[in-house]
């Protein structure tokens, strides 16, 4: 007769619930803008997933290539190794997570923390060591002046995001994460917040597209300003990058923006699967269901 083995049951190897706690209780830090690096994290994430590229199917989250130069040295990842410091303190309580889980499970508790959905996140990213990594060229994320599509910012969306496999109504949903966060003339030449709420997730940014008067920004603490070409509203506390202003004056863009300007709870769906996609575009073995 056969004996019939039961499957032991396997101890978790990394406890994901605890991590993403963990990452909760690392946000809040009054020295760090405006008093959490959630915004930070999410960032982080990403920039280290933005890089995918379905043609040449490389880039992506897997393998965290921006520990490393080139990448982290790459202009548009200026101020990130802050990021970076924050995760250093959960991977040395956790040292069994790979840093390319661990980044995009940070990001993504962090925006539920700040008060944005529970989006599900599947793991088993793996982390390529410094010599296993082959570079990416330079030039994969985002240019906030639109870099060769001046006149309409919307076209530099269009190659960028097209490029990972997004369409119209992805790029507007994703851009929504604008809601949290700021520039900094530090790290990328632009100054301020987007929002009155910065570490809020919300719709508060579609809002303000529409509600907002926004024209170029003139001074800055009283001087002239200096900086890229930027957007403010009247108050000049508040901004817009020329790729947000994009979002409402492209005809086939502007309706999500209405859309998630009226609809918090459409625009939370929308962002949530987009994040999923943009997290997990070239992730190859992640587990079947989420662990978080
Ligand atoms: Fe962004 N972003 N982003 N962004 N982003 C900046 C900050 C933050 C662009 C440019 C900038 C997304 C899309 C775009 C966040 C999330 C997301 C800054 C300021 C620039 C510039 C950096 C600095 O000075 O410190 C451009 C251009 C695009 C685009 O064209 C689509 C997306 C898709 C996301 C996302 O998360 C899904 C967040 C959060 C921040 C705030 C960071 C912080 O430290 O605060």
């Amino acid at each position: 007769y056969t004996t019939q083995q039961e499957a032991a049951p396997v101890a978790p190897k990394v406890d994901y619930k605890k991590v993403a706690e963990d990452v909760a209780d690392a946000l809040d830090d009054e020295s760090h803008d405006d008093g959490s690096f959630g915004p930070t994290l999410v960032r982080l994430g990403w920039h280290s997933s933005g890089t995918y590229d379905k043609n040449s199917n490389d880039g992506g989250s897997d393998g965290s290539g921006m520990r490393f130069a080139p990448e982290s040295k790459w202009g548009a990842n200026a101020g990130l190794h802050k990021a970076r410091a924050v995760m250093e303190k959960i991977k040395s309580k956790h040292p069994e997570i790979t840093y390319s889980d661990l980044w995009i499970l940070a990001a993504t508790a962090a925006i539920e923390e700040m008060g944005g959905p529970h989006i599900p996140f599947r793991a088993g990213r793996t982390d390529k060591t410094e010599n296993k990594c082959t570079p990416l060229p330079d030039g994969r994320l985002p240019d906030a002046d639109g870099r060769d599509h001046k006149d309409a910012p919307a076209d530099h969306l269009r190659d960028i995001f097209y490029r990972m496999g997004f369409n119209d109504q992805e790029i507007v949903a994703l851009a929504g994460a604008h809601a949290l966060g700021r520039c900094h003339t530090e790290n990328s030449g632009y100054w301020g917040p987007w929002t009155n709420a910065p570490t809020t997730f919300s719709n508060e940014y579609f809002r303000l597209l529409l509600e907002e008067k926004w024209t170029p920004k003139k001074k800055h603490e009283g001087k002239a300003w200096t900086g890229p070409f930027q957007y403010e509203d009247p108050s000049g506390k508040l901004m817009m990058l020329p790729t947000d202003i994009a979002l409402i004056q492209d005809k086939a863009m502007r309706p999500f923006v209405e859309k998630y300007a009226k609809d918090e709870e459409a625009f939370f769906q929308d962002f949530a699967k987009a994040w999923v996609k943009l997290t997990e575009n070239g992730c190859k073995n992640l587990t079947a269901e989420p662990v978080w």
